[in-house]
């Protein structure tokens, strides 16, 4: 049975990317969401009912475990989700925020992300919820998903986007940043000059990943034995865009996509 990933674009590569690396025996079925992308300016029902559909397709493949690789959807959805399906739902603000708190010395955390997502509240919640005496620095990026979507990566026009974008994160006191959105770990690169080397960039992946294998361990339903390692990626907008940019990010040149 194969684990399912969603997101409302290539940002839910950045998951896959990290579990194909560490689940290499595990069947995986991803879909992006491209035709009705972006997911961070839509009201929070609107992005519920596309999570839905999404999932909805991922457990017509009989996934054993559906990992919501989108800020934006976990926010809207995830309570949701959890609730009404019997299988391991991962979603990525509770790892990215326990990654970020164990990242932190002076506990001033910034968070950069879709409206949708900053507008939630989810991760100043969950901050606060696991450590009270954090201070959070919210600030939505709205301008980042088209650019990625359009796979400019990097480059003059990108990091002046950029600066432009976290120009009131520049001398603020943070010391950790949570790229809390899927996509924008794309632009690390970028980012990282903007905000200068001392802020350490925490890509909720990893601690999402740990959490999906923990997940499957607690079943036993983690492949033991080589399995088939088989990639089905689906999106429902254009197949070339999409393949452009997962065969280039995930490195693997004979990527197709339906
Ligand atoms: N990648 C999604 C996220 O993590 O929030 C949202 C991208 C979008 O649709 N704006």
């Amino acid at each position: 049975q194969p684990i399912g990933f969603m997101d409302s674009g290539v940002g839910g590569l950045t998951l896959l990317k990290e579990a194909l690396k560490r689940l290499p025996n595990e069947d995986m079925v991803f879909i992006g969401d491209q035709a009705r992308l972006p997911y961070g300016d839509k009201p929070a029902a609107t992005v519920r009912q596309f999570a839905w559909q999404m999932t909805n397709f991922l457990m017509a493949h009989q996934i054993k475990a559906l990992v919501v690789a989108c800020n934006t959807a976990t926010a809207a959805a995830l309570p949701d989700l959890q609730a009404q399906l019997s299988i391991p739902v991962i979603g990525v603000i509770a790892p990215g925020s326990q990654a970020a708190l164990a990242t932190t010395q002076n506990r001033h955390v910034g968070v950069i992300a879709t409206t949708g997502t900053i507008h939630s509240g989810a991760y100043v919640h969950q901050l606060k919820a696991l450590k009270p005496a954090t201070h959070v620095t919210s600030l939505a990026a709205p301008t980042f998903v088209p650019m990625i979507e359009a796979n400019q990566l990097q480059g003059p026009a990108v990091q002046a986007t950029v600066d432009q974008a976290l120009a009131p994160l520049v001398g603020s006191a943070i010391d950790t940043l949570i790229l809390g959105c899927t996509h924008f770990p794309l632009l690390t690169a970028a980012i990282q000059q903007t905000v200068g080397p001392e802020v350490v960039l925490v890509d909720p992946a990893h601690a999402a990943i740990d959490s999906l294998i923990q997940a499957l361990q607690d079943r036993e339903e983690l492949a033991t034995a080589p399995t088939t390692g088989r990639l089905q990626t689906y999106t429902t907008g254009s197949v070339t865009n999409f393949e452009t940019i997962a065969r280039q990010w995930l490195a693997l040149p004979q990527l197709k996509a339906q």
